[in-house]
Protein backbone atom coordinates (compact mmCIF):
# COMPACT_ATOMS: atom_id res chain seq x y z
CA UNK A 1 0.00 0.00 0.00
CA UNK A 2 1.25 3.59 -0.92
CA UNK A 3 0.30 5.40 2.66
CA UNK A 4 2.05 8.83 2.04
CA UNK A 5 3.38 11.50 -0.12
CA UNK A 6 6.89 11.24 1.39
CA UNK A 7 8.20 14.17 -0.81
CA UNK A 8 7.65 16.56 -3.50
CA UNK A 9 11.27 16.79 -5.58
CA UNK A 10 12.67 20.35 -6.25
CA UNK A 11 15.80 20.97 -8.37
CA UNK A 12 17.77 23.99 -7.98
CA UNK A 13 21.11 25.37 -8.76
CA UNK A 14 22.21 26.42 -5.79
CA UNK A 15 20.96 24.37 -2.50
CA UNK A 16 21.27 27.22 0.21
CA UNK A 17 20.05 29.56 -1.69
CA UNK A 18 16.54 27.73 -2.61
CA UNK A 19 16.60 26.12 1.26
CA UNK A 20 16.51 29.78 2.27
CA UNK A 21 13.66 31.12 0.39
CA UNK A 22 12.00 28.54 1.53
CA UNK A 23 13.04 29.14 5.19
CA UNK A 24 12.24 33.23 4.63
CA UNK A 25 8.48 32.55 2.44
CA UNK A 26 7.17 29.43 4.05
CA UNK A 27 8.76 29.10 7.16
CA UNK A 28 10.10 25.89 6.05
CA UNK A 29 13.14 24.60 8.20
CA UNK A 30 15.90 22.24 6.77
CA UNK A 31 15.47 19.08 8.73
CA UNK A 32 18.09 17.41 7.16
CA UNK A 33 20.92 17.52 4.35
CA UNK A 34 23.27 15.10 2.92
CA UNK A 35 25.53 14.08 -0.55
CA UNK A 36 23.87 10.63 -2.25
CA UNK A 37 26.83 9.86 -4.47
CA UNK A 38 25.22 7.44 -5.94
CA UNK A 39 22.46 9.82 -7.07
CA UNK A 40 24.72 12.56 -8.07
CA UNK A 41 22.89 14.94 -5.75
CA UNK A 42 23.55 16.94 -2.57
CA UNK A 43 20.12 17.58 -1.12
CA UNK A 44 17.84 19.13 1.79
CA UNK A 45 15.06 17.88 3.40
CA UNK A 46 12.43 20.11 4.55
CA UNK A 47 9.80 18.32 7.11
CA UNK A 48 6.56 19.76 6.18
CA UNK A 49 4.24 17.70 8.65
CA UNK A 50 3.80 13.93 9.84
CA UNK A 51 1.21 11.14 8.09
CA UNK A 52 -1.00 9.25 9.57
CA UNK A 53 0.53 6.17 8.81
CA UNK A 54 3.02 7.42 11.22
CA UNK A 55 5.88 8.76 8.68
CA UNK A 56 6.30 12.74 7.25
CA UNK A 57 6.21 14.54 4.21
CA UNK A 58 9.24 16.70 3.11
CA UNK A 59 10.06 18.63 0.25
CA UNK A 60 13.02 17.32 -0.99
CA UNK A 61 15.59 20.49 -2.77
CA UNK A 62 17.74 18.64 -4.86
CA UNK A 63 21.24 20.56 -6.49
CA UNK A 64 23.50 18.23 -8.77
CA UNK A 65 27.25 17.53 -7.58
CA UNK A 66 28.14 16.22 -10.88
CA UNK A 67 27.75 17.30 -14.74
CA UNK A 68 26.95 13.82 -16.03
CA UNK A 69 23.95 13.56 -12.81
CA UNK A 70 20.56 13.03 -13.69
CA UNK A 71 19.77 16.24 -11.66
CA UNK A 72 22.19 18.45 -13.77
CA UNK A 73 20.76 17.00 -17.06
CA UNK A 74 17.24 18.13 -16.05
CA UNK A 75 17.92 20.99 -15.00
CA UNK A 76 20.35 22.11 -18.15
CA UNK A 77 16.98 21.15 -19.91
CA UNK A 78 14.27 22.62 -18.04
CA UNK A 79 15.74 24.92 -15.28
CA UNK A 80 14.72 24.72 -11.66
CA UNK A 81 11.24 23.07 -10.84
CA UNK A 82 9.49 20.19 -9.85
CA UNK A 83 11.36 16.98 -10.64
CA UNK A 84 10.14 13.86 -8.94
CA UNK A 85 7.19 13.36 -6.79
CA UNK A 86 7.62 9.94 -4.54
CA UNK A 87 5.01 8.13 -2.58
CA UNK A 88 5.89 6.24 1.01
CA UNK A 89 4.93 2.32 1.56
CA UNK A 90 6.40 0.08 4.12
CA UNK A 91 7.29 -2.63 1.70
CA UNK A 92 9.05 -0.82 -1.53
CA UNK A 93 10.32 -3.96 -2.86
CA UNK A 94 6.63 -5.72 -2.47
CA UNK A 95 5.21 -1.62 -4.34
CA UNK A 96 7.80 -2.15 -7.01
CA UNK A 97 7.24 -5.84 -7.79
CA UNK A 98 3.53 -5.47 -7.92
CA UNK A 99 3.36 -1.85 -10.26
CA UNK A 100 6.01 -3.65 -12.61
CA UNK A 101 3.33 -6.09 -12.94
CA UNK A 102 1.20 -3.72 -14.40
CA UNK A 103 3.51 -2.85 -16.98
CA UNK A 104 4.88 0.17 -15.73
CA UNK A 105 9.19 0.31 -15.53
CA UNK A 106 10.80 0.16 -12.30
CA UNK A 107 14.59 1.63 -12.84
CA UNK A 108 15.92 -0.07 -10.59
CA UNK A 109 16.40 -3.83 -10.36
CA UNK A 110 16.35 -3.61 -6.21
CA UNK A 111 16.02 -0.56 -4.38
CA UNK A 112 18.77 1.76 -3.73
CA UNK A 113 19.86 4.07 -0.51
CA UNK A 114 17.88 7.08 -0.75
CA UNK A 115 17.87 10.59 1.66
CA UNK A 116 18.40 9.66 5.59
CA UNK A 117 18.82 5.55 4.89
CA UNK A 118 15.81 5.03 3.33
CA UNK A 119 14.91 2.71 0.35
CA UNK A 120 14.28 4.24 -2.44
CA UNK A 121 12.94 3.51 -6.40
CA UNK A 122 11.91 5.04 -9.37
CA UNK A 123 9.22 4.24 -12.24
CA UNK A 124 9.83 5.93 -15.84
CA UNK A 125 8.25 9.45 -16.33
CA UNK A 126 6.87 8.37 -19.52
CA UNK A 127 4.74 5.32 -18.17
CA UNK A 128 3.53 7.68 -15.49
CA UNK A 129 1.68 10.25 -17.87
CA UNK A 130 4.99 12.61 -17.21
CA UNK A 131 5.34 12.20 -13.76
CA UNK A 132 8.85 10.68 -12.81
CA UNK A 133 7.85 8.77 -9.68
CA UNK A 134 9.91 7.83 -6.82
CA UNK A 135 8.60 4.93 -4.17
CA UNK A 136 10.62 5.08 -0.32
CA UNK A 137 10.24 2.96 2.66
CA UNK A 138 11.86 4.94 5.61
CA UNK A 139 14.45 3.84 7.71
CA UNK A 140 12.91 4.73 10.81
CA UNK A 141 10.52 2.01 12.29
CA UNK A 142 7.59 4.52 12.98
CA UNK A 143 7.46 5.65 9.32
CA UNK A 144 7.27 2.36 7.98
CA UNK A 145 3.78 1.15 10.18
CA UNK A 146 0.92 1.01 7.60
CA UNK A 147 -2.63 1.80 9.77
N1 LIG B 1 10.15 14.20 -15.10
C1 LIG B 1 9.43 13.98 -16.22
N2 LIG B 1 9.98 13.59 -17.41
C2 LIG B 1 11.31 13.41 -17.40
C3 LIG B 1 12.11 13.59 -16.26
C4 LIG B 1 11.48 14.02 -15.08
N3 LIG B 1 12.18 14.24 -13.97
N4 LIG B 1 13.40 13.32 -16.58
C5 LIG B 1 13.41 12.98 -17.89
N5 LIG B 1 12.15 13.03 -18.37
C6 LIG B 1 11.73 12.78 -19.76
C7 LIG B 1 12.48 13.71 -20.71
O1 LIG B 1 11.81 14.93 -20.85
C8 LIG B 1 12.56 12.92 -21.98
O2 LIG B 1 11.35 13.05 -22.67
P1 LIG B 1 11.33 13.39 -24.25
O3 LIG B 1 12.02 12.20 -24.87
O4 LIG B 1 9.87 13.46 -24.59
O5 LIG B 1 12.11 14.64 -24.41
C9 LIG B 1 12.67 11.48 -21.48
O6 LIG B 1 12.16 11.47 -20.14
C10 LIG B 1 14.12 11.01 -21.46
O7 LIG B 1 14.86 12.01 -20.78
P2 LIG B 1 16.41 12.19 -20.79
O8 LIG B 1 16.71 13.61 -20.51
O9 LIG B 1 17.05 11.53 -21.99
O10 LIG B 1 16.82 11.42 -19.45
P3 LIG B 1 17.22 9.93 -19.25
O11 LIG B 1 16.39 8.99 -20.06
O12 LIG B 1 18.71 9.82 -19.31
O13 LIG B 1 16.79 9.80 -17.69
C11 LIG B 1 15.36 8.97 -16.06
C12 LIG B 1 15.47 9.87 -17.29
C13 LIG B 1 13.96 9.08 -15.52
C14 LIG B 1 15.65 7.52 -16.49
C15 LIG B 1 16.42 9.44 -15.03
O14 LIG B 1 16.16 10.78 -14.68
C16 LIG B 1 16.47 8.60 -13.77
O15 LIG B 1 17.07 7.52 -13.74
N6 LIG B 1 15.84 9.09 -12.67
C17 LIG B 1 15.85 8.39 -11.39
C18 LIG B 1 16.96 8.86 -10.49
C19 LIG B 1 16.83 10.29 -10.10
O16 LIG B 1 16.05 11.05 -10.62
N7 LIG B 1 17.68 10.69 -9.10
C20 LIG B 1 17.70 12.03 -8.55
C21 LIG B 1 16.79 12.16 -7.34
C22 LIG B 1 17.31 11.40 -6.14
C23 LIG B 1 16.33 11.30 -4.99
O17 LIG B 1 15.16 11.61 -5.11
O18 LIG B 1 16.79 10.89 -3.89
CO1 LIG C 1 13.33 11.95 -4.09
Amino acid sequence: MLTRIDHIGIACFDLDTTAEFYRATYGFEVFHTEVNEEQGVREAMLRINGTDDGGSSYIQLLEPVRPDSTVAKWLDKNGEGVHHIAFGTADVDAEAAAIGEKGVRVLYEEPRRGSMDSRITFLHPKDCHGVLTELVTSASPSATTDH
